[in-house]
């Protein structure tokens, strides 16, 4: 804390509180470096919003590491297999046997951020609520800033040494790196939905359907996630619920493997799948980690993972030019990260080749079939592909 001055101040201000802000602020927590988280949501909000469910073993070290794994030990569950349906039959990879013999657990992203929440207020860590950076400077002097509105509108000028951009693909942080920016937008939109059942396979279920993709993620034991490619000017309302059954059976083959589990739906929305990667990731005293560097789609469940990745790293750094001043690792952040970021998005981007269809106007569609078929037989014949596929599923 600053001496004789009412501007309040820590050593980083985290801006966000997701899985990116949180898992930094407790890194950096249990390293006794002061630091306030700031969410523009309120606590419930956070604590519900599901997303991600998918962790790699990666993820799972790092928080395991770190004792933030309490609630990942009592209700995650592992899981070693996908399968990808298509006209040419169902290839199943298990990948417990394949690659390196590393499996996923399986926790939702809101029980992660309830946990830890949890864990950083039990840290003495503290985290305001409600509260918006609305805008954020002083990036090349000694005490970067932000401003700061609670939920009532009134302002406050926070000081910090360094700040965390970890606000997300839509917050404030980025658009004060002036990156050079890659920019892929897919074109393509995916219905996301949560419904109340089972999983009905034990697999992750990926339909590679002429008519576009359709997916089956576990979440929790009663319940699912299902992902519809859909058209992208279509709005949520278009998909009324026969319709969206009928599309899932289709997809993914009810007549032949089995109908999808129903049951009543509890939230729908559209994703966009668009990617972009920022170079650097840092500028002036301004870091910013998980999505708020990098946006990725959902296409091999990258995002939460590389947010935990980042952050471990961002936390490593900022400890040591806190304690002793030395900036070499905190200069370093944004190239330790890169290489990793480029894998996951290229992995993702091989994803998304392989599930979707091309456009119907694309003239080079038949070659672009053509393409999608050897690749899923490949998968399914040569153990080389295989084990690339699980290596990059699994692993990064
Ligand atoms: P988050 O989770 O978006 O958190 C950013 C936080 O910043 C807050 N915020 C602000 N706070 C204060 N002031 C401001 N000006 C602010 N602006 C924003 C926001 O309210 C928010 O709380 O980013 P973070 O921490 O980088 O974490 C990234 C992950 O959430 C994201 O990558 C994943 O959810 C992506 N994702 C998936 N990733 C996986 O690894 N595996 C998956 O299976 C997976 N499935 C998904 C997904 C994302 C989805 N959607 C909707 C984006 C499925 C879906 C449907």
């Amino acid at each position: 804390m600053p001496v004789g001055t009412n501007i309040p101040a820590t050593a980083v201000l985290v801006l966000g509180a997701g899985p990116a802000g949180l898992v930094l602020a407790n890194l950096l927590c249990a390293a006794g470096v002061d630091c306030v988280v700031v969410e523009r949501r309120g606590r419930a909000h956070v604590e519900q919003r599901a997303r991600a469910g998918f962790l790699s073993p990666d993820s799972v070290d790092v928080l395991r590491a770190h004792g933030l794994d309490h609630g990942l030990r009592h209700a995650g569950r592992t899981h070693d297999r996908c399968e990808f349906r298509s006209a040419a039959g169902r290839v199943e990879l298990r990948y417990s046997e394949l690659g390196r013999g590393r499996v996923h657990t399986v926790y939702p992203q809101q029980l992660l951020v309830t946990d830890l929440i949890a864990e950083l207020l039990r840290r003495g860590g503290r985290i305001l609520f409600d509260t918006t950076a609305t805008a954020i400077g002083g990036l090349h002097e000694e005490r970067p800033w932000a401003l700061l509105r609670d939920a009532r509108g009134a302002e406050t000028r926070y000081e910090a040494r360094y700040l965390a951009g970890c606000d997300g693909a839509r917050g404030i942080a980025r658009s004060a790196v002036p990156a050079a920016t890659a920019v892929r937008d897919h074109g393509i939109t995916w219905l996301a939905l949560l419904v109340q059942a089972p999983p009905t396979s034990h697999s992750v279920l990926y339909g590679v359907h002429g008519d576009g993709f359709a997916g089956q993620m576990p979440r929790s034991p009663d319940v699912t996630r299902y992902y519809l490619q859909c058209d992208p000017a279509a709005g949520v309302d278009d998909w009324d619920e026969q319709r969206i059954w009928a599309e899932l059976d289709r997809r993914l083959d009810a007549p032949r493997y089995g109908a999808p589990a129903r049951g009543p739906i509890l939230e729908r929305g559209l994703v966009r799948l668009r990617s972009e990667i920022l170079d650097p990731i840092q500028h002036g005293r301004l870091l910013l980690a998980g999505d708020a560097a990098t946006s990725i789609s959902p296409s091999a469940a990258k995002g939460a993972n590389l947010a935990i990745a980042e952050a471990r790293l961002l936390a490593r750094a900022l400890t040591t030019a806190v304690h002793t001043g030395d900036e070499t690792a905190l200069h370093r952040y944004s190239a330790d990260c890169l290489p990793l970021i480029r894998r996951a998005q290229e992995f993702s981007h091989w994803m998304i080749d392989l599930l979707h269809p091309p456009a119907p106007d694309d003239p080079e569609a038949a070659y672009q079939r053509m393409l999608r078929s050897a690749r899923l037989h490949s998968l399914a014949t040569s153990e080389s592909h295989r084990h690339f596929f699980a290596d990059n599923y699994v692993g990064i």
